[in-house]
């Protein structure tokens, strides 16, 4: 058998052949390795699970053609103001009684306002209150702007590349995939861990999947967490009656993710609602090991509860119960590297 250590390294130098001839393998092949490689950093039978609130939700001066929230998509969302306080800390509550152990706010900003900031902030130091752990997504960040957060106790940022530089132009005009990459280097230089990755068919190719991905594992650090979305087709906006993805190549990209960034959490994000209980057993055994849980994302829909429940348990997979869990979880020691 091939030397595993060469699927369980991490690497910032892929090249772009090398992460197609990846995607390209017969399926069995990829899937085995990608589990191999889950398996020598995590435990298989065990995923993290994000509960996911929209703290400010439309009306967004951004033109991402994928987004219900966008100003310029007639998806007939209405719009809402910056959510109260109480009503954040009632709902990361409620996240929590259900075994949620990470709260996710996001808004629809291309930026958020010093003001608005210092809101959030409330916000952050409220929910770690809470003995959660806390994620923002609130589009681009000044420096000044990630450090005010860390200071507060965020732990993770999320900002997806969202595709590759290519196809980027194809999606969204208003900012540069550079604007991107810089948030992401002003978060990880705060020292918050990063939360970026992607969505999957809004009609790029294999060969923008695996140019996405370098972007991702070539950045100076692995993100900590890589959310990999299936488009939901919202009516209205640009994306909508997008050709679908083959399922089978959803489970390939989230197999070609975890090889890339063996230590990195990958989560299995929007679009679960329109899966299959089998394609989602797949993409577990593909190497995602997280999920966001609670019957809503930001403004669309995600698998009840009690559904995700009774999934795990025909699984045996188990969910991270404390945030110390998950930090052991992320430092078990490289198995095969000690059987070999
Ligand atoms: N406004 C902020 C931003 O764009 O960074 C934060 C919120 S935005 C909704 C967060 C991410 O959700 C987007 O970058 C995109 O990857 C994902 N997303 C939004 N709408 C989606 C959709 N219809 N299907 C799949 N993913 C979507
Ligand atoms: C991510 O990658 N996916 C989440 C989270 N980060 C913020 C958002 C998914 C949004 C799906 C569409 C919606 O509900 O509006
Ligand atoms: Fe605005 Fe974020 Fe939606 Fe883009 S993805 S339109 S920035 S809310």
């Amino acid at each position: 058998m091939k030397n595993t250590m060469t699927e369980t390294s991490i690497r910032h130098d892929w090249g772009l052949d090398e992460i197609e001839a990846l995607l390209d393998q017969p399926f069995n092949d990829l899937i085995f390795k990608a589990q191999m490689t889950h398996r020598a950093h995590f435990d298989a039978n065990r995923i993290q699970m994000s509960s996911l609130l929209s703290i400010k939700t439309g009306a967004c001066a951004e033109d991402c053609g994928y987004c219900s929230q966008s100003a310029k998509n007639a998806t007939g969302l209405e719009a809402e103001k910056l959510m109260p306080l109480d009503d954040v800390v009632e709902a990361a509550q409620s996240a929590k009684s259900k075994g949620a152990t990470r709260f996710c706010m996001g808004a629809a900003w291309r930026n958020p306002t010093d003001k608005n900031l210092a809101k959030v902030i409330e916000m952050v130091e409220a929910v770690h209150g809470l003995g959660m752990e806390t994620c923002l997504t609130l589009g681009m960040l000044t420096q000044p702007q990630a450090e005010q957060l860390r200071e507060a106790g965020l732990d993770y940022y999320n900002h997806n590349l969202d595709t590759s530089p290519e196809f980027y132009g194809n999606v969204i005009t208003t900012r540069t995939f550079d604007d991107r990459l810089d948030t992401l280097s002003h978060v990880r230089d705060a020292g918050i861990n990063v939360c970026s990755g992607g969505i999957l068919g809004m009609g790029e190719s294999r060969r923008d999947r695996a140019s996405m991905l370098r972007e991702l594992t070539n950045l100076p650090k692995h993100p900590e967490s890589v959310p990999i979305n299936m488009l939901v087709q919202v009516e209205g906006t640009p994306l909508f009656g997008s050709d679908e993805l083959d399922p089978l190549e959803f489970v390939r990209t989230i197999a070609v993710a975890r090889i890339l960034m063996p230590a990195s959490y990958v989560r299995l994000s929007a679009g679960r609602s329109e899966m299959s209980d089998e394609m989602q057993a797949l993409c577990f055994l593909a190497g995602a090991n997280s999920i966001f849980y609670g019957e809503r994302l930001l403004t669309t829909d995600n698998p009840e509860a009690d559904k995700d429940r009774a999934l795990l348990q025909r699984l045996g997979i188990e969910t991270e119960q404390t945030v110390e869990t998950e930090v052991k979880a992320a430092k078990v020691p490289c198995k095969q590297a000690q059987a070999g």
